[in-house]
């Protein structure tokens, strides 16, 4: 009997401390580390629009820097080959995946109505980076990080009104060919008529304009074609520095020099961008006179966006990053553009070495 009743007795302080446990640990079972839920890398589709120049590639280096594993990413990269089709196709992928969010370096402005209400309805948001989207509702993507493309060519043709001042060149003296980016990319639109509207201020005469989609071999052949077909030229204005180099091949191919002094008859190279170490090593030897900087490094401003929506905040909606203008002519350092006057910066070998 009095065994019974010590098991008794036992079993009720069992239960009672198993009771002030459980009471203590609120009733959850605690989880050890190792069975801690691993939180989970936040993935990201990124339709990169091609590979097309240095810039490109730098871009696509600045996102694949920004969104690594160590970061808390999974980025997975997509090379649309200049093609919009392939760019859409990807997006619908990325949809299939579930990501997190989409990011979209569109080749052209038009036709992404369909695919981005597809990615809205899918719950995805959209982050357009470099070139814009033109579509009939803001709302189908949450925010772009790129340049003022308009301004950028603003501020090469007023870098090129400074220089035709200090040189005493007259405004009829000026006989221009443009070498455009890929038709109806932002870049190409904006640049384009940055020198058009100067042309019409200034009273210049633009002898030719064609597309020579921001690469070298395409720069190569269009300049090649306009050497045969005009023997004036004395300004080339490139949309990018890819086919400012190619230019400059078929200027020196063709027997001519590309240079400042055109007076002397020297083809004057004018570009954009200023990531390629090789086009800038062109303005110190002054084959190219002068780049309005575009910058590629929109990764970092990418991921903040998305640390802000993480945070369920609403990012800016609109975000432009910050250029320079480069050029090795030093007789004027400043350039007015909208009453704003922007800094010359005079290039030298540790500009090159750093990029
Ligand atoms: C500009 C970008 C352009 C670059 C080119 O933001 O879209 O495309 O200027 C690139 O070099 O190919």
């Amino acid at each position: 009997m009095r065994v019974k009743r010590f098991v008794g007795i036992g079993l009720i302080l069992l239960a009672v401390v198993l009771l002030l446990f459980l009471i203590g640990t609120g009733g959850k079972k605690e989880k050890t580390p190792k069975q801690e839920e691993k939180k989970e890398n936040i993935v990201i589709g990124f339709s990169q629009l091609g590979a097309e120049s240095d810039w490109r590639s730098a871009n696509t280096q600045s996102m694949l820097a920004a969104f690594t594993a160590a970061n808390g990413y999974e980025l997975i990269y997509d090379d649309g080959q200049q093609s919009q089709t392939k760019q859409i196709t990807a997006i619908r992928r990325f949809i299939q995946q579930d990501v997190d969010y989409i990011v979209l370096a569109p080749v052209t402005e038009n036709g992404w109505d369909i695919v981005l209400q597809e990615a809205r309805d899918a719950g995805i948001p959209v982050i357009i980076v470099d070139r814009q989207v033109n579509v009939s509702d803001q709302s189908l993507y949450t925010a772009w990080v790129g340049s003022d493309f308009e301004l950028e060519g603003k501020k090469l043709v007023a870098w090129l009104h400074e220089y035709t001042i200090s040189q005493g060149i007259s405004a009829e003296e000026l006989n221009i060919v443009n070498l455009q980016g890929t038709l109806g990319a932002t870049a190409q639109i904006g640049r384009t008529k940055g020198l058009e509207d100067a042309v019409e201020m200034y009273g210049w005469n633009l002898l030719a304009e064609e597309p020579a989609d921001f690469t070298q071999t395409k720069g190569r052949e269009v300049m090649a074609r306009l050497l045969k077909n005009y023997d004036n030229i004395n300004v080339v204005y490139c949309e990018n520095d890819n086919s400012a180099i190619g230019a400059i091949e078929a200027i020196e191919a063709a027997g001519k020099k590309a240079g400042n002094d055109i007076k002397a008859g020297e083809i004057m190279v004018i570009s954009f961008d200023g990531v390629n170490a090789k086009a800038l090593s062109y303005v110190l030897d002054g084959r190219i006179s002068c780049i309005a900087e575009c910058n590629p490094l929109h990764g970092p401003r990418v991921q903040q966006i998305i640390e802000v929506l993480e945070a369920g905040k609403t990012p800016d909606k609109q975000f432009y990053v910050s250029e320079k203008i480069y050029s090795a002519i030093d007789t004027f350092l400043q350039v007015p553009v909208d009453g704003i006057k922007f800094d010359v910066t005079i290039i030298t070998e540790k500009d090159i070495s750093e990029k």
